[in-house]
């Protein structure tokens, strides 16, 4: 997979060749580059931004430079991400969607936004997606980048060391994870659950699944809510 992310501040995006992405991008399984929006600026001041028409606080980001930008970058299979709190939410299943790309753009925005005529003229050659990682206001796209791509990128084959560890994860079932233990069965006075040395592996999996409805439940009501009723067996309902 090919990313690439446009962004006036390029150092900001160093932990995408850290650690897991690193190791990634060593094996040769992500190939990412990172582009300085004021290469494609033509004045001496290389302004990206200017004030916003209808006035306002704030600055917004220029479409004459946007637009370059982004006609270099992107190609007829690109899928073009742009993460704004004004986006539809970016959830597990959407990080599966962009798993299955070969090539995603990420145009980070900075002060107000991006001149909405970038993504309206994007949309009539590539897919955009205008997405956001939560409800809070973070000051431009660059973290969000880095929390789409890696939740991305642990998808990807042999990313991950064992392919089994997203069967599990919070959300793939639609529900949170439940927690978890390990040495020593003792710490300062707090023992881990028994069942879970019972070696009952039916009881087992009971167990974790009540545990991750129980947590669902107290911390994430919205998510039970939205879950198909064939989603819950017949041990679930008697909760
Ligand atoms: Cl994707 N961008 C910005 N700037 N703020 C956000 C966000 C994205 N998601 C939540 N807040």
């Amino acid at each position: 997979m090919q990313i690439d992310v446009v962004t006036i501040f390029p150092e900001y995006l160093a932990p995408l060749r850290a650690a897991l992405l690193g190791k990634a991008i060593d094996k040769g399984l992500i190939s990412v580059g990172v582009h300085d929006l004021r290469d494609w600026t033509q004045d001496v001041h290389k302004a990206v931004d200017d004030s916003p028409y209808g006035g306002g606080p704030g600055m917004v980001m220029k479409a004459d430079i946007w637009g370059p930008a982004l006609d270099d970058v992107c190609t007829d299979e690109t899928r073009l991400i742009v993460p704004t709190p004004a986006g539809r939410p970016f959830t597990q299943a959407v990080a599966h969607e962009y798993a299955e790309e070969s090539h995603l753009v990420f145009a980070c925005g900075r002060y107000e936004g991006i001149d909405q005529r970038v993504v309206d003229d994007a949309r009539r050659r590539v897919r955009v997606d205008e997405v956001s990682i939560g409800d809070y206001v973070l000051v431009g796209g660059e973290v969000a980048v880095l929390a789409i791509v890696e939740a991305v990128a642990r998808l990807l084959p042999g990313v991950l060391g064992n392919p089994k560890s997203h069967a599990e994860d919070s959300f793939q079932d639609g529900l949170l994870e439940g927690p978890s233990y390990t040495r020593p069965l003792v710490w300062r006075d707090l023992e881990v659950p028994a069942v879970l040395r019972s070696g009952n592996h039916k009881m087992i999996d009971r167990w974790r699944r009540d545990q991750s409805l129980a947590r669902t439940f107290e911390r994430r009501p919205d998510l039970l809510e939205s879950l198909p009723a064939d989603a819950f067996d017949k041990h679930d309902r008697a909760l």
